[in-house]
Order: C-alpha cells, then sequence, then structure tokens
C-alpha cells in the first residue's frame, strides 16, 4: 500500500498553515494520556461540477458538539471552522480527499484527569483515502457480532465522536480482523444492534429499511441520515427501530454507512450468508443514488456540496439554480 499522506503539503494548526513535518505534539499532551479529543471525518469528492465538500456545515456542527459535550472551549467560529476545512484542501491542491478536524486538550503546565486547564489545540489535516474496507468492500464484506458491548449511553455519549471512544472501536476492530472479519457489529448493553466500530448499519426486512435508534449507543452519523432521507426520496419506508441480534441472521440484506466507509454491503454474518446475494437490491438503489451524488451525475437536490475552490461555487451556484 502507498503511503497515502505522501502527497501532504500542509496541515492547518490555530489559524494558521504549516508544514506537514511540523505538525507535531508534545508527549505529555492531555489527549495523549486520557483520550480527551473530539473529531470528525470528511469527505470532498471531485464532483463533474468541481470539488464538493459532503455536508460540511452538518460535520462542523457536530464537531462543535463533541467539543460542547467535553467542555472544550474552541477559539474559532463556526464559519472560520467551515473556511479553514476548504483552505486546507486548496492548499494542498486536491480535488477529492478525506478530511480529519482534531481538537484535542494539549500540552500545558500540568497533567492528571482534570482536562479544564490544559490548551484547547484545532488541528485540520486532509489525504487522499480510498475503499475504508478492502478494494472489493463494494461487493459486500464479511462481518461477525462481536463480544464487546458498545459502551453504554451512561458512560460515554456516543453522540460525541470523541477519541477515546475509539479504544471500545479497536476492541471490536481487533477481535474482528483477527478472526478473518472485516468489520464487528457490536450490541448495546443492552444487547440490542448498535453499530460497527467506524460505521453505523442498516438492514432490510420485508422491503422495510431499519436501523437503530440514538439510544442504541450509535454515533448520529451524517452518512446514516443521508441514507434515511434518501430512501424516504426513493419511497422506501425507513424505521429507526432496536434490533434483536437475531435479526441480523434472517434479514434480507445487510449494510454499514459511514463517511470512510460510505455505503459497503455485508455478505455474511457469522459466517452465515445474508439474503439472496450480495448487495441486495434496495442496497443496490441507494448506493447508486448516493454514489450518483458524489460523482455529479445526480443532481445534489439536498444541497449536499460545499464547494471548495471559487470556479465552483459559479458553477454549484448555477446548478442549483437550475434544479
Ligand atoms: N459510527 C462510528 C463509531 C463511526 O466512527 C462513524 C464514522 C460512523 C458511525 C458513521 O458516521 P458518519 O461518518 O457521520 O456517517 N467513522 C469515521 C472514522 C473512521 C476511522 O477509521 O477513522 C469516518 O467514517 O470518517
Amino acid at each position: 500500500m502507498s503511503n497515502p499522506f505522501a502527497g501532504v503539503r500542509w496541515i492547518w494548526k490555530n489559524g494558521q498553515l504549516i508544514d506537514f513535518e511540523k505538525a507535531t505534539v508534545h508527549v505529555l499532551s492531555h489527549a495523549l494520556h486520557y483520550g480527551s479529543g473530539v473529531f470528525e471525518g470528511i469527505r470532498c469528492y471531485n464532483t463533474r461540477q468541481g470539488s464538493g465538500v459532503f455536508r460540511l456545515p452538518e460535520h462542523v456542527r457536530r464537531l462543535e458538539n463533541s467539543a460542547k459535550v467535553y467542555r472544550m472551549p474552541i477559539a474559532f467560529t463556526t464559519e472560520e471552522l467551515t473556511d479553514a476545512i476548504c483552505e486546507t484542501i486548496r492548499a494542498n491542491e486536491f480535488e477529492a480527499c478525506y478530511i480529519r478536524p482534531i481538537i484535542f486538550r494539549g500540552f500545558g503546565d500540568r497533567i492528571g484527569v482534570n482536562p479544564l486547564n490544559n490548551p484547547v489545540e484545532v488541528f485540520i489535516a486532509c489525504w487522499p483515502w480510498g475503499k475504508y474496507l478492502g478494494e472489493e468492500s463494494e461487493k459486500g464484506v464479511d462481518v461477525c457480532v462481536s463480544s464487546w458491548r458498545r459502551i453504554a449511553a451512561d458512560s460515554m455519549p456516543a453522540v460525541a465522536k470523541a477519541t477515546g471512544n475509539y479504544l471500545n472501536g479497536q476492541l471490536i476492530k481487533i477481535e474482528a480482523v483477527t478472526n478473518g472479519y472485516a468489520e464487528g457489529l457490536a450490541l448495546d448493553a443492552r444487547g440490542f444492534v448498535s453499530e460497527g466500530s467506524g460505521e453505523n448499519v442498516f438492514m432490510v426486512q420485508d422491503g422495510v429499511l431499519l436501523t437503530p435508534p440514538l439510544a442504541a449507543s450509535v454515533l448520529q452519523g451524517i452518512t446514516r441520515d443521508s441514507v434515511i432521507r434518501l430512501a424516504r426520496d426513493l419511497g422506501i419506508p425507513v424505521r429507526e427501530e432496536q434490533i434483536p441480534r437475531g435479526q441480523l441472521y434472517t434479514c434480507d440484506e445487510l449494510f454499514m454507512t459511514g463517511t470512510a466507509a460510505e455505503i459497503t454491503p455485508i455478505r455474511s454474518v457469522d459466517r452465515n450468508p445474508v439474503g439472496h446475494g450480495c448487495p441486495g437490491e434496495i442496497t443496490r438503489r441507494i448506493m447508486t443514488e448516493l454514489q450518483g451524488i458524489f460523482t455529479g451525475e445526480i443532481a445534489d437536490r439536498h444541497g449536499w456540496l460545499y464547494p471548495v475552490y471559487s470556479g465552483v461555487q459559479a458553477t454549484a451556484a448555477a446548478a442549483s439554480q437550475t434544479v
């Protein structure tokens, strides 16, 4: 695998673009010891109309909300963060990339669990990122049900995309890949289906699209929301409801969603094949729709693509007038 960071020249740090090599932190940074960071994963697509960041305002809002939960004051406004993300993409001259803003408690004059006196640092990096679950993942991946439960809602809020949450995610992922699966699906503290280590999960049962509710310790996924909206556009009934584990083995279709994973069909759970062939029909219809928006072949009717380069802005504005 080639180094995805090879073409990255600039990283944004607290208001300035700095050299990739200089984007380092001190070993006594609070976040390194206590997981006190919040972050986002965002994709910029090279559409027919130019480069567009997918649902940028929603990602910035979730980042701000994650920081709020952990009482991290951000020294930048919503608009400044939004502009900084676009500036970082432009500085690196990427047409398409993955973007990783991260806000964390840094190095200060003390260390200890209490984070409130450590400085809050803001960094934005971006790099090209291909298929999250392997080159062949569009055809379907094999998953297992994890023996690790998703963090309980009253232990750590899954709604905050915090770095510390990903220790639970790592246990799920390590167990899955060590046993030959692409991903693990975790149950919540009560035993209902929750999510993967880095994806939300959906199933199709008798023509209805089902996904676990936020109360099942899931991240409020932006791809999850996009899939729900696209399904409704297509006239597919959608319900957020508690899913017992057994339904993973009997459903007609199963897939995962995420910024990195996009829509990844699941072809087996614990070596039990899902439905009749993979991807199933409804999965395929929703994948086609979302992919079409990513490439610009399908009109961006929800206004989900945020233009990055100014030439693009004019094209996007013109396109939105014709819709
Ligand atoms: N659940 C979890 C636990 C999660 O990490 C993600 C995104 C999602 C659901 C889907 O959310 P959204 O991207 O808003 O649709 N995981 C990010 C990080 C993956 C990584 O390995 O790092 C991502 O997809 O960017």
